[in-house]
């Protein structure tokens, strides 16, 4: 009988390491490989952060902005109650989350609205089209006064003229000429739009648009 002598011994023993090394090897890069289709195929991974944006959402009472924005936040119309102080919002929109601060806008609680303006990065005006003249002029008083409010005036705004659905609802082009907007807002970054609570994906168009002018993708002195 031969005897193995220890010379090849050694080579025997450094053969069987180098075979293990190389079969853990492949296992290792078989895992790598199944790893990679699975994540291909099965999970996308998470989706990128949305940016955050704080407004202040502004507007006489009954001009609509609690329903606007329950609507943009899925939530039910019964749950809609008159605004006394301030209330956020986080509206969720697919490219943006939008922190909105509702302030009341009851007679009393306007003089006050100035206080909430800080740390805003936009501003929403919302209008009822179909109020008395009353209410409209003081409606138009209130926007010139946000508009020409040092914490606002280099804002982008969006002014919605709200309550389009109703007989008595004047155009676009009227409150745009009414609120004397060309001369006021020349140089700001605005947008006026019509809408009404009967008409979700227009609302949801004008924030995009908002949305654009936070992000300062899409600047034009104004739009309507
Ligand atoms: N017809 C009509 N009613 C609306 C519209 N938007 C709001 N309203 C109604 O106006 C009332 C006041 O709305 P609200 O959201 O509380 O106004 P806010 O005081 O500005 O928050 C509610 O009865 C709403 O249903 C609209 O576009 N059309
Ligand atoms: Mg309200």
């Amino acid at each position: 009988m031969s005897q193995v002598q220890p010379s090849e011994e050694k080579n025997i023993f450094t053969h069987l390491k180098t075979m293990s090394e190389c079969i853990q090897l492949s296992f290792a890069v078989c895992r790598i490989g199944i790893y990679t289709c699975f994540r291909a195929l099965c999970c996308k991974g998470p989706p990128p952060p949305r940016p955050e944006y704080d407004l202040v959402c502004i507007g006489l009472t009954g001009s609509g902005k609690t329903s606007l924005l329950s609507q943009l936040c899925s939530e039910s119309p019964e749950n809609i109650v008159s605004t006394t102080g301030f209330s956020i919002k986080a509206v969720p929109f697919q490219n943006a989350i939008l922190n909105v601060k509702e302030l009341g806008g009851a007679d009393n609680i306007r003089k006050y609205w100035s206080r909430y303006y800080q740390g805003s990065q936009g501003v929403i005006f919302v209008l009822d089209s179909a109020s008395s003249e009353d209410d409209l002029e003081t409606a138009r008083n209130e926007l010139h006064s946000a508009l020409q409010h040092p914490q606002l005036c280099t804002l982008p705004f969006l002014i919605l003229a709200n309550h389009q659905d109703k007989p008595a609802a004047r155009s676009v082009q009227e409150i745009k000429k009414y609120f004397e907007l060309e001369p006021l807002a020349r140089g700001k970054r605005w947008i006026l739009k019509p809408c009404s609570l009967d008409d979700m994906e227009a609302v949801k168009d004008s924030f995009s648009l908002l949305i654009n002018l936070l992000e300062e993708r899409d600047f034009e002195p104004s739009r309507m």
